[in-house]
């Protein structure tokens, strides 16, 4: 579906919806309902044949969890959406979908924590490999290109080390070789990256995050050809049911409405709060897109329109000290998940990125030492002196700061 208004902030509102249809009702309604009746024995037989249009089951399609399908596809200007009960619902069923038995998948050089939990199972249980490729340069990527590979899986910004990964390049040298390229677009959200349109072919979505934008929601997205996600809509999402509600699809379209606003301000407060974090002496290292110091911003400028919310730092010292530094934290909260109002710290060595077996952390970069930072809607200053007086407390030993 492309985009009906030229302004995102308008699409975010008004894209897949019209209240004429409606009986004048400003909001979508809200339709709670398990099935759908029938006129007639014929009818249900013509609906289930396909030979007429209609909603059925709330499995197989929701008018509530239909609008936010137009919506999201508008949004990231693909053919069509999809709309799943958690982003690990998305991201499972893209993966099955595109994969069989003795398959490969390419993916970035880091995960979120579940989907590396994820594909460790389907290796273990159908022989699906992975591996990662650095995705720096084009000559590294063909070089990881098997004949097997079957998709390549792209996390940009990465989960929780913030590297980016070049869109555009992927997406081209995929093209020599017909793979389909999956991005989970979940840390920039719709508002700041839209990967189809660098040319890559699906979009995952934890909508959790910066889309419901309030914390009440679990739920996951996809957007991509509208040949392939009919056939997941009636294969994996339909017969594996991990199909999302109707009220947490209506919080979602209520959540989309401010998510410009919403994304500029979180923009704004972590800008604020990278510049004082990088010269905060118990600080070591702090990562953020909108860093021209970032090894990555060149690809933030070409395909971001903004750095984000979230941001990643390495403490001096040890893991005592990330973990005595988050205790120390007065109001900000320390909590996974990201993109809620409220700001949100966590430790992904121990908590999002715990399942990752040491090894891999090493590759990816998920030391001891890392906090990741989801930039909250508060007053910067709030946040910044909360965020101060606790590192303030950090007792640095002089053999960490030696290792550090
Ligand atoms: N993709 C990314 C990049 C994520 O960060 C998450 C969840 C998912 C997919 C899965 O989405 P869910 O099923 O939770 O809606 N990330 C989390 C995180 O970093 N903290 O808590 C959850």
């Amino acid at each position: 579906m492309a985009r009906t208004y030229k302004h995102m902030a308008t699409s975010v509102i008004h894209e897949g919806y019209d209240s004429k249809n409606m009986l004048g009702s400003l909001t979508t309604p809200l339709f709670q309902t398990s099935t759908y009746t029938f006129n007639t024995a014929e009818q249900g037989e013509r609906r289930f044949a396909g030979e007429e249009e209609g909603y059925i089951y709330s499995r197989l399609g929701n008018p509530t969890v239909t609008v936010l399908e137009e919506r999201i596809a508008a949004l990231e200007n693909g053919e069509r959406g999809l709309a799943f009960g958690s982003g690990m619902a998305a991201v499972s069923a893209m993966l099955f979908a595109l994969t069989k038995a003795n398959d490969h998948i390419l993916c970035s050089p880091g995960l979120y924590g579940c989907t590396f939990g994820l594909l460790t199972m389907m290796k273990e249980k159908y022989n699906i490999s992975f591996d990662f490729s650095t995705m720096v340069t084009e000559d590294e990527l063909h070089s990881k290109i098997k004949s097997e590979t079957a998709c390549i899986y792209v996390e940009t910004p990465i989960n929780p080390t913030m590297k980016l990964i070049d869109l555009e390049m992927v997406a081209k040298v995929a093209k020599e070789y017909g793979i389909p390229v999956v991005v989970d677009n979940t840390f920039a959200s719709p508002y700041l990256q839209n990967p189809i349109d660098l040319g890559c072919d699906v979009v995952v979505h934890s909508a959790t995050k910066y889309i419901g934008g309030h914390g009440d929601v679990i739920a996951g997205l996809a957007v991509g050809k509208k040949e392939f996600l009919d056939n997941v809509a009636v294969t994996t999402l339909k017969d594996i049911g991990g199909i999302i509600s109707p009220f947490d699809a209506w919080l979602l379209l209520r959540g989309l409405k401010t998510l410009p606003v919403r994304v500029d301000r979180h923009c704004d407060n972590a800008e604020e709060i990278f510049k004082r974090l990088k010269t905060h002496p118990n600080v070591a290292t702090v990562y953020y897109p909108n860093d021209d110091a970032h090894p990555d911003y060149h690809i933030m400028k070409k395909q971001m329109r903004r750095g984000g919310g979230i941001i990643s730092f390495e403490i001096k010292g040890t893991k005592v000290d990330a973990q005595k530094f988050l205790n120390e934290l007065s109001f900000l909260k320390i909590a996974v998940s990201l993109g809620d109002a409220e700001t949100l710290i966590e430790h992904p060595a121990t908590m999002t990125h715990a399942v990752v077996p040491d090894e891999s952390k090493q590759y990816m970069g998920i030391t001891d030492q890392l906090i990741r930072l989801s930039v909250g809607l508060e007053a910067w200053q709030d946040i910044w002196a909360d965020l101060e007086q606790a590192l303030n407390k950090i007792n640095v030993s002089s053999d960490a700061y030696s290792k550090a």
